[in-house]
């Protein structure tokens, strides 16, 4: 009896309840729950946290939350009609607006029916007898499914620091990933904001409106480019609405997955007026043109680099009144496009308002939470009504690793990813057959436009379990060499950038104890994208398809 007819025959009775499981019912997973059920037949089941479809867009309601992608290439591009009925109101789109869309998508493909909400899987176990998975609730609930989906996106994780007195804090306390629903009235309140990243950008100048004392508290300044939100105007609509093929073959093949070119110039080759002249008009048309759209060898090399930091802190000098508050708010000690650039609507202004503060705690950290507010290394106390969490969130790996997940042998997922993501393509990890992680670490997926990555992630995916069906194949998994050599295609990319030198979230080191390991892959959108396309074209090279599947499940096409 061969190895493969064992499986067969020990798997032979095995039921399973659904076919995939998908976690989460942000854009990933309602795409891939259409995708797989609505196109291919399967039976599939989102459970998912929320208590609606929406994701991150569902948990992050903070004051100001918007995308900072253009809202024409925000969205789904895979139904032509789809993206032709659903208008935005803005240039950006903002987090109340992306949820309706997300809703609005929901009940177009009748997708509610197989969601499951309020429900958070907990743990996921692989059982190489039947070669199932088993994917367990916090209701308590489990379920048998061939396939597991992880559509836990990338940012969802969400982390406060664990500060001495955290929990004594008398006052309300806030973290922007976890925004109350019925949202927060600060009206007349001393609200203190820790952190200077995306959200806070977004939430400082909201907030100031409301509060009357706001201090906001700075380990890390941020090179902050102006958003020049606003309504599109109508020529521009129409001329995009006529160019539906166009716009998404270009963000599909792009290198960030915007409709950004990269200069052929090099900053390192002109002179500073020259570097000052390409980027003024960036600057004025806001958006991510200034870092995704300008020179490229800002990514390699620091003098070339240095160039637009120097034009970006005369625009941040421009702005800001008092020189003190300005030095501060201009970033030192890494370079420019490394770091997650926000973008802003009145941010650097803001600090123009007498009862705004900007407080560095990088030279003097915060020492404690007191029951009163926050207190500083050198003694230093502050007392607020409210502070606000700011703070970001264990990134890419740490969605994953929340989930008690183990493949073969009992190997916890986790346990090993403990020294960094081990994948292949970002898709896919050894010892974990049938599951799939939707623009998990080392893929391009946080340095691209989401939805781009994740549309590609979810055709891939389906491509591949249709594959393991067609073939009658129990599991799909990828082979360890294709998986070595992924991780070390991954290292090598960014080794030559200038990515390493900055502590960032990319690199996990906002988070105590997490290795210090650049999580995105670098291989850029289109060029991503043909690798995949070569993959499948060489019959699904690195993957391997084992022992038949003969699982059964009352009425389905197994
Ligand atoms: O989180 P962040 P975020 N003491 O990690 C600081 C996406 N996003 O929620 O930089 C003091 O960027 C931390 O300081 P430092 C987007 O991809 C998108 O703002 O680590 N400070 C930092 O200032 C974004 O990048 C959108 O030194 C502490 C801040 O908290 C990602 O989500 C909108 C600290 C955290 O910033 C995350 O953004 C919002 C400590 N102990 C978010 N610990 C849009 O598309 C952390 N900090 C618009």
């Amino acid at each position: 009896m061969t190895a493969a007819q064992e499986t067969t025959d020990r798997t032979e009775m095995t039921a399973v309840d659904v076919d995939a499981v998908i976690i989460g019912a942000g854009f990933s997973g309602l795409y891939m729950l259409h995708k797989l059920r609505d196109e291919m037949g399967l039976k599939a089941r989102i459970y998912e946290a929320g208590g609606g479809v929406g994701g991150t867009w569902y948990w992050n309601r903070y004051p100001g939350a918007r995308s900072d992608s253009d809202s024409y290439i925000y969205g789904f591009t895979f139904d032509e009609e789809l993206w032709r009925e659903w208008q935005w109101s803005e240039r950006y789109p903002e987090q109340h607006e992306i949820r309706a869309y997300l809703e609005h998508v929901a009940d177009r493909f009748d997708l509610n029916r197989d969601i499951t909400f309020d429900t958070k899987v907990t743990a996921a176990t692989f059982d190489e007898g039947s070669n199932t998975w088993t994917v367990t609730t916090d209701s308590g609930k489990q379920v048998t499914t061939q396939f597991v989906i992880a559509a836990v996106g990338s940012l969802s994780s969400s982390n406060t620091p664990a500060f001495p007195g955290v929990d004594s804090f008398a006052g309300d306390s806030y973290h922007t990933g976890q925004w109350p629903h019925d949202g927060v009235d600060f009206a007349g309140q001393r609200v203190g904001i820790v952190g200077t990243g995306a959200s806070a950008v977004q939430a400082v100048p909201l907030i100031a409106r409301e509060a009357s004392d706001l201090t906001v508290f700075q380990r890390t300044a941020n090179y902050i480019i102006p958003a020049n939100n606003g309504p599109v105007p109508d020529d521009v609509r129409q001329a995009r609405l006529a160019d539906y093929q166009g716009i998404r073959e270009r963000i599909q093949q792009s290198v960030f997955g915007f409709e950004l070119t990269l200069l052929e110039e090099k900053a390192g080759e002109s002179t500073q007026e020259e570097v000052d002249a390409q980027l003024m008009p960036r600057w004025e048309e806001g958006g991510f043109g200034i870092w995704l759209g300008s020179y490229v060898d800002i990514f390699f090399d620091d003098a070339a680099n240095a160039k637009v930091r120097k034009f970006l802190h005369e625009r941040i000098r421009e702005k800001v009144d008092d020189p003190e508050t300005a030095e501060l708010l201009i970033p030192k000690g890494y370079p420019f496009g490394v770091k997650r650039n926000p973008l802003d609507s009145g941010y650097y202004e803001t600090f123009n308002q007498p009862h705004v503060h900007l407080v560095d705690v990088k030279s003097n950290p915060i020492a404690e939470v007191t029951p009163t507010g926050l207190r500083l290394a050198d003694g230093t106390a502050y007392e607020f009504d409210a502070i606000v969490y700011a703070t970001g969130f264990d990134a890419m790996t740490g969605p994953m690793n929340k989930i008690e997940i183990r493949g073969r042998d009992g190997e916890l997922l986790r346990e090993k990813w403990e020294e960094g993501p081990r994948t292949y393509l970002g898709l896919t990890s050894v010892g974990f057959p049938n599951l799939f992680t939707i623009t998990g670490p080392q893929s391009p997926s946080v340095l691209s436009n989401m939805p781009v990555s994740i549309e590609q992630h979810v055709d891939l995916v389906a491509t591949i379990v249709g594959a393991a069906r067609e073939r009658g194949a129990a599991t799909v998994e990828p082979t360890a060499e294709a998986e070595d050599a992924w991780v070390q295609e991954n290292a090598e990319l960014v080794k030559p950038t200038l990515f390493e030198t900055a502590e960032t979230w990319y690199m996990g080191a906002n988070i105590p104890g997490k290795p210090r390991v650049f999580m995105p892959n670098l291989s850029f959108v289109g060029p991503y994208r043909h690798k995949c396309d070569e993959m499948v074209a060489d019959d699904y090279r690195g993957f391997v398809f084992d022992g038949a599947s003969s699982r059964t499940r009352e009425g389905a096409n197994a």
